[in-house]
């Protein structure tokens, strides 16, 4: 099972029967959209199921910096540079958001950073395959950042306001992501021939990679039935997965790429594309560590972490000299 670093200390959902009085209210209150807030009280299980999925989020923000970070030296032009590093630095920007959101839950950003050096929670899949030119750049935002939008519109509306309320700005930026993503993919495709090739090959390479981000179908997906009924999740991973599709295959077919699943095809009677299986046991390696780059994700984060040492102790200092300022100026 891909589920086993973070304990929330639920195997199952919580019938309304097994709830305390407490509970019960505070399931009342979900189900009648009044948002959480930090200082209300919620079940534990609740808080722990928060924290783990909002560092997740935010741990892939910024893990997600990396693979284009490799490109702001060879983007092909300075417009495409300028627009990439504007983009890099929104994300460093999302995972500010989601690191305070997530300590509003009364946890630090420190530990969850050292969780994250430590291999003991997960990032996204989607980040530990390699940018292997400039294509992937336009893959990036036109498909990840395009699943990223589909599966972070839902959570603008979720029950935890901090959280919800993060993922309205983060959403109206990640929309402009993905149409850079879509614009480099329209350059690459009315280019040469050679130029199409490559955004052929990055469509071959991020399909798959970018259902999967997703998560497990939802017969495996240990979290979402509680997850949904706390309105911490308001759409399934199979729902959001489909969506996505949907809307997606036309776009490749406006490009003139072709979607590399032999088995995909339009059921008019359902009003939906049908794909071919995934590749759950890819799935799972990347899970587990043997993606192309996870290593590799990791080290560099521990270094650009270690390689801040400093500017953390000088705004640590700066910080409290102004303090003693303030408090000598009160007094
Ligand atoms: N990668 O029961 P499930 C972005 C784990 S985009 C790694 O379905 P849940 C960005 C899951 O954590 C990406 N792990 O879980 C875009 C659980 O393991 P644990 C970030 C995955 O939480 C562009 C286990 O599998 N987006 O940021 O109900 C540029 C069982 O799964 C993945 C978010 O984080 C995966 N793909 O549903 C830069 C959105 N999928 O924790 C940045 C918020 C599943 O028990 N998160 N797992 O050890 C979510 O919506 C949900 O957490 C998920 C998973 C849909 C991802």
């Amino acid at each position: 099972m891909y589920a086993q670093m973070v304990d929330t200390g639920l195997n199952k959902v919580v019938d309304a029967s097994q709830m305390s009085p407490q509970e019960q209210a505070f399931q009342a209150r979900i189900d009648a959209d009044v948002k959480v807030e930090p200082r209300d009280w919620m079940p534990e299980a609740y808080r722990r199921t928060l924290v783990r999925q909002i560092q997740q989020h935010a741990h892939s923000e910024v893990v997600g910096q990396l693979p284009e970070g490799n490109w702001v030296t060879r983007a092909p032009t300075l417009k495409r540079k300028a627009i990439l590093m504007a983009k890099i630095q929104d994300e460093a920007g999302h995972g500010l958001y989601l690191y305070s959101a997530a300590e509003t839950l009364g946890v630090s950003r420190d530990d969850l950073i050292d969780d994250l050096h430590a291999g003991k929670v997960k990032y996204s899949s989607i980040f530990n395959y390699p940018t292997l030119n400039w294509a992937d750049i336009g893959a990036i935002g036109w498909l990840v950042d395009g699943a990223a939008i589909m599966n972070q519109i839902p959570l603008c509306r979720c029950s935890y306001g901090p959280y919800a309320r993060a993922m309205v700005r983060i959403c109206k930026e990640e929309s402009f992501h993905q149409r850079q993503g879509f614009d480099i993919m329209m350059a690459m495709c009315r280019g040469s021939a050679d130029q199409k090739a490559m955004a052929q090959d990055a469509l071959d390479r991020w399909w798959w990679p970018s259902l999967m981000m997703f998560g497990p179908s939802d017969a495996e997906s240990v979290h979402s039935a509680q997850s949904m009924r706390w309105k911490i999740k308001l759409l399934s991973n199979d729902e959001l997965r489909q969506r996505f599709v949907d809307q997606t295959v036309p776009q490749a077919e406006y490009l003139g790429l072709r979607v590399p699943d032999p088995a995909l095809r339009w059921n008019a009677q359902s009003g939906h594309y049908e794909t071919g299986p995934i590749d759950w046991a890819e799935f799972q390696a990347v899970l587990r560590g043997h993606g192309p780059c996870n290593r590799d994700r990791i080290r560099v984060r521990k270094e650009a972490w270690d390689d801040g040492q400093w500017v953390r102790e000088a705004a640590m200092a700066h910080a409290r000299k102004r303090a003693e300022r303030e408090s000598r100026a009160a007094a």
